[in-house]
């Protein structure tokens, strides 16, 4: 099943909005299968943002991400990446539509609460990042064929 990561950054740990966040992804019916909370290293975080070194904003995405924990989430799901990244809203708070986290709880892209991986590519290589195979949980949720389960 298709995974991706899920971070809630310093700013939404800091605001006690990871309870919101989390509910959020629940009630759309994905399957949470890891889970915790990372102080990042300089190390982690420039790993995680690999992509953007050298971009005019990279020093200071760094900054922000190593300001304070994080809380880092494996979520799972058919088409997960797009529901997830559909529940955020758009980089910029101020373009992300009504009802999406990053409207409803930030104003500026410097912070914007969250990061969720883009595609199957970087969900897996991120994933890899942040947690060791053993700490992601394979289940069986029980209200899986009432949330998945296709009529043909
Ligand atoms: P997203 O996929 O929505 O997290 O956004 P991007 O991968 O494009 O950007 C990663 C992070 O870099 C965003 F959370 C915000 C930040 N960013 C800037 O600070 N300035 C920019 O010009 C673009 C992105």
């Amino acid at each position: 099943m298709e995974r991706t990561l899920v971070l809630v950054k310093p700013d939404g740990v800091q605001r006690g909005l990871v309870g919101e966040i989390l509910k959020r992804l629940e009630n759309r019916g994905l399957k949470l299968v890891g889970l915790k909370i990372v102080f990042p290293d300089l190390s982690l975080a420039q790993k995680h943002y690999a992509v953007h070194e050298g971009k005019p904003f990279y020093e200071g995405l760094i900054r922000y991400i190593t300001s304070g924990p994080v809380v880092a989430m494996v979520w799972a799901a058919p088409e997960v990446i797009t529901a997830v990244r559909q529940t955020m809203g758009a980089t910029s708070p101020t373009e992300a539509a009504p009802g999406t986290i990053r409207h409803d709880f930030a104003i500026i892209r410097d912070r914007n609460l969250t990061h969720a991986s883009d595609s199957v590519e970087s969900a897996e290589a991120e994933i890899a990042i942040w947690f060791q195979p053993d700490e992601i949980i394979d289940w069986k949720m029980t209200q899986e064929p009432w949330l998945l389960h296709r009529n043909s």
